[in-house]
């Protein structure tokens, strides 16, 4: 395991700065494997309905509601790494808004730019982080993610600002990095996937997070199971926002969940 038990200072610095940052080896080859191996059995058991509880996207397999399919997810959301960066980007009030994997399939995966949720930073700053946590490695050719740094302070939308955001960005970067590292990101950063022109697929899963004021993209509490819900620790419930009424509220109606992609 080589799990670091806070984010260095240049880490917090990029994510605030660029809106993105890649941090390496967070999941050992016994985690990743267990992740992988699950993924596949959802995938397979799940079916055509794969990722209904979200979307699913043509060109791409989906799972969602992960959190509720099995151990290593659990460990996902609730790792130290990204309760801090999360808590770095959104302040202190945040939950997770849901935990989805994205496979982009070969010859396919290309993503127009988007912020989560389809929204820019208000007056009560940042209301969106998430984590892109590789699956497998992120080369030039498989699909990687590409990112507009320092967008998420432009207050603007790709949709609004860009003719075509589907077209190459002058100012994009793609992540490139290894099976097992992390990209933390501010997800008002104009992002999306790339093409995969490799031969495999290019698994990754997604551990979204909102600020507290904002619904959850899947409603935990009606989504995950009571068997599931009963064994949860307190951190968990908490991840979750499962006692916390002002979410029952939000999460219930869907009020103000619009959104692009997420
Ligand atoms: O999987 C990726 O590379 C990015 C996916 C993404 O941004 C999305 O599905 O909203």
């Amino acid at each position: 395991m080589t799990d670091r038990p806070v984010l260095h200072k240049a880490d917090l610095q990029a994510l605030d700065e660029q809106g993105f940052v890649v941090l390496r080896n967070v999941m050992d080859a016994d985690w990743l494997q267990a992740t992988l191996d699950t993924c596949e059995q959802r995938l397979k058991a799940e079916g055509a309905s794969a990722g209904s509880e979200f979307r699913q996207e043509p060109g791409s397999d989906r799972l969602a509601n992960l959190v509720d399919k099995g151990e290593c997810f659990q460990r996902l959301v609730s790792h130290p790494l990204l309760l801090e960066a999360a808590e770095s980007v959104l302040g202190p009030d945040w939950k997770l808004s849901s935990l989805n994997y994205r496979a982009a399939l070969p010859g396919e995966g290309l993503q127009p730019l988007h912020c989560d949720m389809g929204i820019a930073a208000d007056e009560s700053g940042y209301a969106v982080f998430n984590s892109i946590w590789l699956l497998d490695d992120f080369t030039t050719e498989n699909g990687p993610t590409r990112f507009v740094p320092g967008t998420h302070r432009s207050g603007q939308l790709p949709q609004q600002a860009l003719s075509d955001p589907l077209a190459t960005h002058p100012g994009q970067q793609i992540a490139l990095g290894k099976a097992g590292d992390v990209i933390l990101t501010n997800a008002h950063m104009w992002h999306g996937g790339t093409t995969n022109r490799s031969a495999h697929a290019r698994r990754s899963l997604h551990g979204f997070y909102v600020r507290g004021d904002k619904p959850q993209q899947q409603y935990q509490k009606r989504l995950l199971r009571p068997q599931t819900q009963a064994l949860l620790s307190p951190l968990m419930r908490r991840i979750l926002a499962l006692d916390d009424p002002r979410n029952d509220a939000l999460s219930e109606s869907g009020s103000g969940r619009s959104g692009f992609l997420r």
